[in-house]
């Protein structure tokens, strides 16, 4: 009997980077670097292969990568650019299996139970998403597969760049022995110290303990790691429907002050999250804003509203979050919308308590644009509070 290999982990290489590179014949082969100008304060997003040879790593400043490689090329961020390539790859990835979670702009959970009868074994499912990428999108991305989600992570990591990796149960315990701790999920810098001073530097050595040794020392998260240093996780996959909030954030270049620009990326930022409630059948009863400040003090307002999707509702109620929480005075690093209590979208009918009259407007226009995105790219249409000021242009 075939172990179970159901879960895939897809991640792309140098995303960024690769997407540059990709657009750009001549940067192929060499050092590129995405993020932060390189006489910027600014950090570095992401760099190719060819750069990483020379020490530089996401979120190093830009300035000690150009000290570290002054030939490299360095690019801003072209987020809309990525942005679409990301929707592509996840379009590749769902023709694999309908269950998918999306972690971030570029990697995503595959649950592929069910789909072997349709594609072959899981390696053959891997080879097979990592070919489309390629030829479809010109991309490359790693893959790893495993029988829960903290393995296929790791595996597809493990022969980054390029790779397809397979852990099966049987060789879990031995793949994990000589890797350090802080490849277990949940363990960072401070963990991992405090893990090193108990005389635990590899996950062999948590292996090697009785389980409540840790738990004992550590508290409840000490079981976790654990059973995650055993090859044991019993998370289930999230698919977006299935969450219980979505968000948007930002992380600026530059830190701000600029309430305006604030308030247009609350709308662009509303109109982005409620086209995918729509699109899900979904709709939201909390809205919540978080503002971190320069110094990484982070604050969030919310505020429960009745459920709804619409674009210019969640835009007015988080406008009026950011006035109540935010004076314009203080800089901020990053700003961020999120729609919680996420439930079907049934009794939209019945109107909003927002705006009685208007509300089905509203519903026509959004459901139009959201159309129109669909069939000629999300840049097609906007609302006229996200076009760009003719000032600024
Ligand atoms: P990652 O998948 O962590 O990195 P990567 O795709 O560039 O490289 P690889 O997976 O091959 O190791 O992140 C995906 C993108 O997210 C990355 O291309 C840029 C962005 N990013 C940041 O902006 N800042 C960061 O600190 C990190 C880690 C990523
Ligand atoms: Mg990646």
């Amino acid at each position: 009997m075939a172990e179970l290999t159901n879960i895939l982990h897809a991640d792309l290489d140098a995303f960024f980077a690769s997407v540059e590179q990709l657009d750009n014949p001549s940067l192929r082969g060499k050092p590129v670097v995405v993020g932060g100008s390189r006489h910027s304060r600014g950090v570095v997003s992401t760099c190719s292969y060819e750069a990483r040879k020379f020490g530089i790593r996401s979120a190093m400043p830009a300035a000690q990568a150009y000290r570290l490689c002054p030939q490299a090329v360095f690019l801003p961020v072209n987020m809309p650019r990525y942005q679409e390539m990301s929707r592509q790859v996840f379009a590749i990835l769902s023709r694999f299996s309908p269950i998918m979670e999306v972690l971030s702009i570029d990697e995503a959970f595959l649950d592929i139970s069910g789909c072997s009868r349709l594609y072959g074994s899981a390696e053959e499912i891997g080879r097979l998403i990592k070919e489309q990428v390629y030829s479809e999108l010109g991309l490359v991305i790693s893959i790893g597969i495993s029988y829960n989600k903290f393995l296929a992570k790791l595996a597809s990591d493990m022969d980054k760049p390029d790779s397809l990796r397979i852990i099966t149960e049987s060789q879990a315990m031995e793949v994990l022995k000589p890797l350090p701790v802080s490849r277990i999920w949940g363990v960072g810098q401070k963990t991992e110290e405090s893990l090193n001073k108990l005389g635990i530097k590899t996950i062999g050595d948590i292996q090697a303990l009785p389980a409540g040794w840790l738990e004992a020392r550590i508290g409840s998260a000490g079981r976790l790691f654990w059973e995650l240093a055993h090859g044991i996780d019993q998370r289930a996959l999230e698919p977006e429907q299935e969450r219980k909030s979505l968000g948007r954030e930002e992380t600026f270049p530059e830190d701000i002050n600029d309430t305006a620009y604030l308030e247009k990326l609350i709308a662009q930022f509303a109109a982005e999250l409620c086209r995918k409630l729509r699109q899900a059948g979904l709709q939201t009863a909390s809205v919540t804003i978080k503002l971190r400040y320069s110094d990484f003090k982070t604050i969030t307002r919310s505020k429960t509203i009745p459920p709804c999707n619409s674009d210019l509702v969640i835009t007015q109620v988080a406008g009026e979050l950011l006035h109540h929480a935010y004076n314009g005075k203080r800089p901020l690093r990053l700003f961020g919308l999120s729609l919680g209590h996420l439930s079907p979208a049934a009794d939209l009918e019945q109107g909003n308590l927002f705006e009685p009259q208007s509300n089905a407007d509203h519903k026509e226009i959004d459901l139009l644009m959201d159309e129109i995105r669909n069939r000629f790219g999300a840049n097609a249409i906007s609302r006229a509070n996200l076009l760009p000021d003719k000032d600024t242009e």
